[in-house]
Order: structure tokens, then C-alpha cells, then sequence
């Protein structure tokens, strides 16, 4: 059923709880098209919102208790009570839902009790942000029923909380940034330290190119030790060099920090240092000539992330370097990185080749065929009915 019309959904709900629903709201996963492990660095990224949602179908009871179904899996509809949330106490998809409810009362505002119905076809654990596309559907459902009037910049916050404090992943506002804020043909130049945005034109159609995603199959968590690692190496990084963010400090500072640092704090911060840097030449490169350019900057910052900070993998990189081999003009590890997805910007006509070269290769090297797919940026989250 991912994927299922509205009317379908609605059915379901019915179906489920016996009562009509009072609204479907959804929210998109994301691709990063450049700025990784830049956003809790207080630095810049680019991402967008895909056309890929999950949908919720909610209606509000007049008790305390919390029914969640989703289309996937076959657990059943499974309860909770607003009063008694606890960080950790679930294991399953619930937990997106319910640490959204936990942060929005830890923010004072009183979550009534509710039904829901879950939909996505953002793919799980392809480094798509289908965790937040769940959060993101939630937090605006429970926004207009609760009449709780916050701001999309508020409800970014509220949704880092959520993912830090009670799933236990310490991410960044990049992924919920792009599930709220986004913009059909646009991507999100998202200035993570005050969260102001410029919407950057993205539409590769226009130029002769897709934006091809791979899927590689090799699912992450941001929960995992690594993620939290990398973190850590940029916090230091910047206490050693003396700024409360590795946003203060710049390229012309590195010969510095290669005196300061050991040699893999170093590492780890020059990408952070250089990723902001390839942010804000892919900005001025997309509004100077357009998608055709920025082919370079995606191939730097995948070698970034693979030598420097240290967070692709052989199926990431096989992705990479056979897309670019093949056809594609630029190539890299998209997300949080330990797996998920690679995204190769490719000339229309190329497109069947990538596609043929890099499954060939998976197979070749004994990997999980991977599933691959293009998107194109998309509006942001929003109430369908
Ligand atoms: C994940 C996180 F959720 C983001 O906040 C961001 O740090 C990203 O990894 C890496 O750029 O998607």
C-alpha cells in the first residue's frame, strides 16, 4: 500500500478506527545535494525536499491515549499514553511519532491523544531521511490540531529534539529543514546557524540532466557510535582552535589547525572547513551557469568525505566512481554516510548507461543490486486535506 492515494488511506483509517479522520498531512525525505556533517558545525548545506513523502492520517481523541498504524510491516495498531512517554521506550517506527508528542510537551504545549495512520514511499534506511519525513508529517499534523501556531524555523527545533533526545540520534536541522521548508525546482541554501534560507533554482530537466539516486542497500543509523564520532571530532576541533564552532573558522586558518591538531581531528576538520567552502561556490555556480557546473564540487566532496572524515563505504564508493566513469558529470555520498545513498548528476542521454554500469558493478563485486532512481526537488510539507 506505499505510496496509496489519499482516498485509499482514509479508507484504511476508517477501517482501522472506526471513525473518519480529521485531515492527511505530508512531508518529503530529502537529498543533500552538497554540505555534509556542515549543519551542527553552525555551517551551510544544500539540500532538497524529493518526491518521495510520508503521509499521515490523523484524528484527535478526546483522551490521552495514542493509536498508531502504519502500511508497512504487520505489526498492528500499537498504543501509547501521552502521559507516561519516555525517551527509549520504543524500538519501532513509533518511536518518530512519539518523541515528536514527547518534544512538544516538553515545550508546554498540551498534545491531546490521537489515531494515525503512517504511509511513505521514501525508502527506509537508504539515507533519505525517511525518519524525518514521519517526524515532519507529525509535528504539522499536531501543529493545526493543537492550533499551536509555530513557525516552520520552531518546528525544525522541535524535531532535532525529538530525533537527540528521544530516539538518540545527535543530528543536525538539516534533513527537517529541507522536509518543511522546501520548494518545487528549488534547493534549500540553509544557513544552519541562524536558519535563514535562500532558495537556490535546481532543475536539471532544464540543463539535460537528471539527478540520479543510488540506493546502495547498506543501511545506517544516526544512533550508531559513528555519527556521534564524527560529532565529536569537529566539537574538539573547535575548542582546540579556540572558536565555539567550526563555522569560525576558515581555509586560511587550516595550516594552523594542521599545527594544533592531531592528524585525525585535522582531517576531520578540514572537511567541515572545505565543505562549507563547496557550498557556497555550488550556490554561486548554480546561479551563475546552472546545474552543468557544479559536476567538480560533488566529485571534491565525495573525496572529502571518503579520505577526510572518513564516513563512505565500498558500495558508496563503487556508486561514485562508476556513475562518474559511465557518464555521470558529478558524484557523491549523499546523508549521514556508513551507507544510504550516492546521487550522480547525469546527462539525460547517459542515463540508461549509469543505471546498466553501476548495477553491473554491484553485481560484479557481490553486493545487494541497488535500487536506483531519480528525483527532482519538491514542495515541502504540507496539508492535503
Ligand atoms: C544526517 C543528519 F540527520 C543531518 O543532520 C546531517 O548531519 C547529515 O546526516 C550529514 O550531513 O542526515
Amino acid at each position: 500500500m506505499t505510496g496509496a492515494q489519499p482516498s485509499r488511506l482514509i479508507e484504511r483509517f476508517e477501517a482501522a478506527f472506526g471513525a473518519s479522520p480529521d485531515g492527511i498531512w505530508q512531508a518529503p525525505g530529502r537529498v543533500n545535494l552538497i554540505g555534509e556533517h556542515t549543519d551542527y558545525n553552525e555551517g551551510f548545506v544544500l539540500p532538497f525536499a524529493i518526491d518521495k513523502t510520508a503521509k499521515t492520517v490523523v484524528r484527535r481523541r478526546n483522551d490521552t491515549m495514542v493509536r498508531l498504524l502504519s502500511t508497512f510491516g504487520n505489526q498492528g495498531v500499537i498504543e501509547a499514553d501521552t502521559r507516561t512517554l519516555a525517551p527509549g521506550a520504543a524500538s519501532d517506527w513509533t518511536k518518530y511519532p512519539l518523541g515528536v508528542v514527547w518534544a512538544l510537551q516538553q515545550q508546554g504545549i498540551d498534545v491531546p491523544g490521537f489515531d494515525l495512520l503512517l504511509d511513505s514511499d521514501v525508502p527506509l534506511g537508504a539515507g533519505l531521511s525517511s525518519s524525518h519525513a514521519i517526524e515532519c508529517a507529525v509535528i504539522t499534523a499536531l501543529n493545526d490540531l493543537t492550533e499551536a501556531g509555530l513557525t516552520a524555523e520552531e518546528m525544525v527545533l522541535l524535531t532535532q529534539r525529538a530525533e537527540n533526545d528521544y530516539v538518540g540520534a545527535p543530528t543536525g536541522i538539516m534533513d527537517q529543514s529541507a522536509s518543511l521548508r522546501g520548494s518545487q525546482g528549488h534547493a534549500v541554501f540553509l544557513d544552519c546557524r541562524d536558519q535563514s534560507v535562500r532558495l537556490v533554482p535546481f532543475q536539471a530537466r532544464e540543463a539535460g540532466l537528471v539527478l540520479l539516486v543510488i540506493d546502495t542497500k547498506v543501511e545506517h543509523s544516526h544512533a550508531d557510535g559513528g555519527y556521534a564520532s564524527r560529532r565529536a571530532a569537529c566539537e574538539r576541533g573547535a575548542e582546540i582552535m579556540g572558536a565555539s564552532s567550526l563555522r569560525d573558522v576558515g581555509t586560511a586558518d587550516l595550516d594552523r589547525a594542521a599545527e594544533l591538531l592531531d592528524a585525525t581531528t585535522f582531517r576531520r576538520v578540514r572537511h567541515v572547513v572545505t565543505e562549507n567552502e563547496r557550498v557556497l561556490q555550488t550556490v554561486e555556480t548554480l546561479n551563475a551557469g546552472g546545474p552543468a557546473h557544479i559536476g567538480a564540487l560533488l566529485d571534491a566532496s565525495h573525496v572529502s568525505m571518503r579520505d577526510d572524515f572518513e564516513i563512505s563505504c565500498p558500495e558508496l564508493d563503487l556508486a561514485v566512481d562508476t556513475a562518474r566513469a559511465s557518464g555521470a558529470i558529478g558524484a557523491r555520498m549523499t546523508g549521514g554516510g556508513f551507507g544510504g545513498s550516492a546521487i550522480a548528476l547525469t546527462p539525460v542521454g547517459d542515463e540508461q548507461q549509469v543505471r546498466d554500469a553501476v548495477t553491473r558493478a554491484f553485481a560484479d563485486a557481490g553486493f545487494v543490486s541497488p535500487g536506483i532512481f531519480t528525483v527532482t526537488p519538491a514542495a515541502g510539507a504540507v496539508r492535503l486535506s
